[in-house]
């Protein structure tokens, strides 16, 4: 089957700007021959350094699309800039980042990334617009940043997973200590990753993909019954 996406298969910057205006559909379909190509929106949250431009940039097939800007001394204090020694962070994402993964032929995702920083909060609310589902971003040293992204999402109904990304330095939790101290709803799933690396973030985008199916499907049934 051709591997097409809705917005079809070749891949060049405009891609960026048309999936960029297309925020309000979350399921685009597109029919080849007798195959259905679907594409989902996935919203990547969570706090400051969490890790989530550099997974939209591990998973991505295509060149993913970031809007950085350099910290300032300030911003990039040594709590902010310390990720484990070797990696020191020097940017931040001001508007969004977006990339496109084939989960397996005839299901591919495009990944919007949101800002961190409060300032840009206000941008979380359109990029989530008809998004399928999220991926929470935690850091365990400051699990307490993600806390803001955790309650955006509950608030929209959009189904989320917490992916813990693990920092060499970053204290050990186990998944049940991460829902707990996050106040999680029973069955928000939780899952360990490393965001650079590319198998790792794809798992942690085929459990949210199979989780948001379990809750909409939930949803639709708790409706018509
Ligand atoms: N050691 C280690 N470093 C990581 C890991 N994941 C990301 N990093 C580094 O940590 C930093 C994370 O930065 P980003 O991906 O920009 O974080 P972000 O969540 O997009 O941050 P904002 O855009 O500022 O909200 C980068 O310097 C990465 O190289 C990881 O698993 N281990
Ligand atoms: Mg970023």
């Amino acid at each position: 089957m051709p591997s097409e996406s809705v917005y079809g298969d070749s891949v060049h910057d405009d891609e960026h700007s048309r999936a960029a205006h297309r925020t309000s559909a979350n399921v685009g379909r597109t029919m080849i021959g007798e195959d259905i190509e679907l594409t989902l929106k996935i919203v990547v949250g969570g706090g400051v350094g969490a890790g989530k431009s550099t997974l939209i940039g591990s998973v991505s097939e295509i060149r993913p699309l970031h809007s950085e800007e350099t910290l300032s001394e300030s911003e990039a204090g040594p709590e902010r800039s310390d990720t484990g020694g070797a990696e020191r962070k020097t940017t931040t994402t001001v508007a969004m980042d977006f990339g496109r993964i084939t989960v397996h032929s005839g299901l591919s995702l495009h990944l919007f990334g949101t800002p961190g920083q409060e300032r840009f909060r206000f941008l979380w609310e359109e990029l989530s617009e008809g998004a399928l589902a999220a991926v929470v971003l935690a850091d365990t040293r400051r699990l307490e940043d993600c806390f803001a992204a955790v309650d955006h999402f509950e608030r929209r109904r959009i189904p989320f997973v917490v992916a813990v990304n693990r920092f060499p330095d970053a204290p050990d939790h186990t998944e049940h200590d991460v829902a707990q101290a996050l106040d999680l709803d029973g069955g928000t799933p939780v899952v360990l990753c490393d965001a650079r690396d590319r198998a790792s973030g794809k798992e942690v985008l085929i459990r949210t993909v199979e989780y948001a199916g379990r809750m909409h499907t939930a949803r639709l049934l708790a409706a018509v019954g």
